[in-house]
């Protein structure tokens, strides 16, 4: 059974969501970021990098156990694990991994600093709110453009590329955005919170 160390955040929950699809066997740890459990010895020795998500697969590619970090990385070890939500031809393929780049590069960072600078700074940063909203109503632009005239991120395929978008376009309140001013994102948005995986693994970990 896989170990998943995660929290109720959105690079976490990219990984619950894939976990459900595929039907995996999974227990969750609790990670306490806020109370600094990500700094414990223990977890250090499963992510060198103090966040999570992170895994532990007692039954890795050479039947060892293999623990891994980067919610990306992991994505692409399920997929490649169970040969599921990552296209086999070629060029599906690295359309889904672009995809998937662009989040964890773009989305993840940039949404990211909105949810910092506007709820948890110390004081108001015009200059880094401006900045940030911008260019996450930018990123928002971009994947409304490929999701108005495609059913998927990477086309026709339902892939990791859109589980790990999704629970950071499930925090717009957060990032003050209206989907309707998005209204590709919005429909892609709308028949994903529909999927029972997608639900169950939104709902990880209990807390
Ligand atoms: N690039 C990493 C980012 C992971 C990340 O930033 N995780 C956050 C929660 S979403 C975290 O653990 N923060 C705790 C900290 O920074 O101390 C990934 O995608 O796995």
């Amino acid at each position: 059974m896989i170990d998943l160390y995660t929290w109720t955040t959105p690079n976490g929950r990219k990984v619950s969501i894939m976990l459900e699809e595929c039907g995996l066997p999974y227990r969750t740890h609790a990670i306490n970021i806020g109370k600094g459990d990500q700094f414990a010895p223990e977890f250090v020795a499963i992510n060198p990098n103090s966040k999570i998500p992170a895994i532990m697969d007692p039954d890795g590619p050479d039947g060892k156990p293999i623990s891994l970090m980067e919610s990306g990385a992991i994505l692409v070890y399920l997929a490649g694990k169970t040969g599921k939500f990552l296209p086999q031809a070629v060029r599906g393929r690295y359309d889904a991994l672009q995809w998937l780049m662009f989040q964890m590069g773009g989305v993840g960072p940039m949404f990211g600093q909105v949810h910092h600078f506007l709820r948890a700074a110390k004081e108001p940063v015009p200059y880094a709110i401006e900045r940030y909203v911008n260019e996450t109503r930018r990123l928002y632009s971009v994947l409304d453009r490929q999701l108005a005239g495609h059913e998927w991120l990477a086309g026709g395929e339902y892939t990791i590329a859109d589980m790990a978008t999704y629970p950071w376009v499930a925090r717009y309140e957060w990032h003050k955005t209206d989907l309707n001013d998005f209204p590709g994102v919005k429909r892609w948005f709308d028949k994903l919170s529909r999927r029972p995986a997608v639900q169950r693994g939104m709902a990880v970990p209990k807390v």
